[in-house]
């Protein structure tokens, strides 16, 4: 008998700085290579177009940038990997994201005079992810990480009102999962979440976001 071939799930991971995203990304990747499946690591930014060049170098303040462009800029840096996405996820790749739009509207939400509303609208259609996680940790938690580094919005002030804006974006489908645990319990909290999703999402269409 033939087989359909069917889809990969569109994984994504939000949360803090420092609370593991990247750690766990890499390692869910592996853990569903490992048992069989296919998946991949990406995130956002992804620096190495010629976009994410001049996001990164705005990110390293090496340069500066008006507030709306790189708004934009963040938002089309998702856009020009969308056929790859696509590509990837209809050849039943799972796609295993550290960070998306949510952080897009999140960070730039934070600044003077943005509100929510037009911080999503540049996004609005992107596929939609199937699960997103929301990785969580108390400040006495972060507290005993290593400090934020040198990179734009690496500060608490900043950081609480991207939590904030996070809570208002926050669907009731997200898995929120606390961060502060050893990475292996982490980890194999995250697997068992995302193994099920893969498993729900084969025969669903990938729909898009925010519309
Ligand atoms: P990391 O590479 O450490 O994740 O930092 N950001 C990210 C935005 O302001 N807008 C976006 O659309 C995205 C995806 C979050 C990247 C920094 O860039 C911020 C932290």
């Amino acid at each position: 008998m033939l087989h359909k071939m069917t889809r990969g799930a569109l994984i994504v991971f939000e949360g803090c700085d420092r609370c593991g995203k990247t750690t766990q990304c890499k390692k869910l990747v592996d853990a569903l290579n490992r048992d069989g499946g296919k998946a991949e690591f990406m995130r956002f930014p992804e620096r190495s177009t010629a976009i994410g060049q001049t996001i990164s170098g705005y990110l390293e303040k090496k340069s500066e940038l008006e507030d709306h462009a790189v708004h934009l800029l963040f938002s089309a840096n998702r856009w020009e990997l969308v056929p790859k996405m696509l590509r990837l996820l209809n050849s039943g790749t799972t796609l295993i994201v550290d960070r998306y739009a949510y952080s897009g509207v999140a960070f730039t939400g934070a600044k003077p005079g943005f509100d929510l509303q037009w911080c999503k609208q540049p996004d609005v259609g992107l596929p939609k992810p199937d699960q997103v996680l929301y990785l969580t940790l108390s400040p006495e938690e972060a507290s005993k990480r290593a400090a934020f580094g040198t990179e734009r919005y690496e500060n608490t002030e900043f950081q609480e009102r991207v939590a904030k804006n996070f809570e208002i974006l926050k669907e009731h489908d997200w898995k929120i999962v606390n961060a502060g645990k050893s990475i292996e319990d982490l980890h194999g909290e995250i697997k068992s979440i995302v193994t099920q999703t893969v498993e729900s999402s084969k025969d669903k269409p990938i729909l898009k976001l925010w519309s």
